[in-house]
C-alpha cells in the first residue's frame, strides 16, 4: 500500500479526496507513463517512510504535459501539505495547473488553485470557460505574496472556514482540470522550438522561478532537511525547469 494512504498517517479527508481526483483524473490522460526520478535524485529521498515525516512524490508524463507532479508530505505531527503541478509540454497552448492546500493542526490554513497563464494572452477557449466557473464567495481570503502575479484573475487562494467550503473548493479543483482537460482534447501541438513554443516555455520558467521565492515552502523544509536539502528539492522536485 502506499505510503500516502497507511491508516495511521491519518491525512485530512479533503487531502483524501483530492489525492483521489486527481489520480482519477491523470488515469484518464492519452499517452500517460509514470516517470522515474534520475537514480541519485530517487536514493536522496526515498527514505522518507516514516509515521509523522514523509513525502511521497508521484510524476507523469502525458499527451500534452511535460511534467505532471503530485506529493503527500506528513512533516511531523501537524503539517500535512498536498502540491501538485500540471506542467504542460510548451508546444502546446495549455495553461499550468497548480495546487497547494496546507493543513496544520487538523485544519486547513491555505489552499490555492489555479490555471495559470504561459502567455500574454489567453486563448479564446481557456478565457470563455473560465468565465463559466462560479468561483463561491469563500469567506476568508488570501493575500498573494509579490511573487503570485504569476497567477490567473481566476486564481483562488483562501482558508475554507468550515467542510462545506472545503466541498466547494473540492468542486473549483474539479472544474478546473475539466478545463484543463477538455482543452487537451483538440489543442494543437506547434513545432519543437517554434516562437510559440519557446515564449511558452520561458513563462514556464518564470512560474518556476517566481515559486521558488516562497520562503514559507523553504523555511518549513529548512526546519525539518536543513538548508541545502531544503535548496536543492525545490530546484531539483518542486520547481526543476
Ligand atoms: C503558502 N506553502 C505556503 C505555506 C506553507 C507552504 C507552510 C503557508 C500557508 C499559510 O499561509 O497558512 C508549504 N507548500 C509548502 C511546502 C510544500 C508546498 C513545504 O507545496 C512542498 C513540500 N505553492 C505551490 C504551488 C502553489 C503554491 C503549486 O507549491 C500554487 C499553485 C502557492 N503556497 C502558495 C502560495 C502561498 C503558499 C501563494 C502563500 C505564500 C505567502 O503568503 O507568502
Amino acid at each position: 500500500m502506499k505510503a500516502v494512504f497507511r491508516s495511521e498517517n491519518k491525512l485530512h479527508p479533503l487531502l483524501i479526496e483530492v489525492i483521489e481526483l486527481i489520480n482519477q483524473k491523470i488515469t484518464s490522460l492519452s499517452d500517460l507513463r509514470a516517470l522515474m526520478l534520475e537514480p541519485k535524485l530517487a536514493e536522496k529521498y526515498a527514505n522518507l517512510n516514516e509515521k509523522d515525516l514523509f513525502i511521497n512524490n508521484e510524476f507523469y508524463q502525458a499527451k500534452g504535459f511535460r511534467r505532471i507532479h503530485l506529493e503527500v508530505a506528513k512533516l511531523g505531527k501537524s503539517l500535512q501539505i498536498l502540491h501538485c503541478v500540471f506542467f504542460p509540454d510548451p508546444r502546446y497552448d495549455l495553461p499550468i495547473f497548480g495546487l497547494d492546500i496546507v493543513i496544520v493542526s487538523n485544519s486547513i490554513s491555505a489552499a490555492i488553485v489555479d490555471l495559470s497563464p504561459v502567455g500574454i494572452h489567453t486563448s479564446d477557449f481557456i478565457r470563455t470557460q473560465m468565465k463559466l466557473i462560479k468561483v463561491p464567495k469563500f469567506k476568508e481570503i488570501k493575500i498573494l505574496p509579490d511573487w503570485g502575479d504569476i497567477f490567473s484573475p481566476y486564481v483562488c487562494f483562501i482558508r475554507p472556514v468550515d467542510p462545506c467550503e472545503e466541498k466547494l473548493f473540492y468542486n473549483l479543483i474539479n472544474d478546473y482540470l475539466s478545463i484543463l482537460f477538455s482543452l487537451v482534447l483538440f489543442v494543437r501541438r506547434d513545432e519543437i522550438n517554434s516562437t510559440n513554443m519557446i515564449k511558452r516555455s520561458n513563462y514556464q520558467k518564470r512560474y518556476c522561478l517566481n515559486q521558488k521565492r516562497n520562503d514559507k515552502t523553504r523555511l518549513i523544509l529548512t526546519r525539518f532537511f536543513g538548508a541545502s536539502w531544503a535548496d536543492e528539492y525545490i530546484d531539483s522536485i518542486l520547481f526543476d525547469y
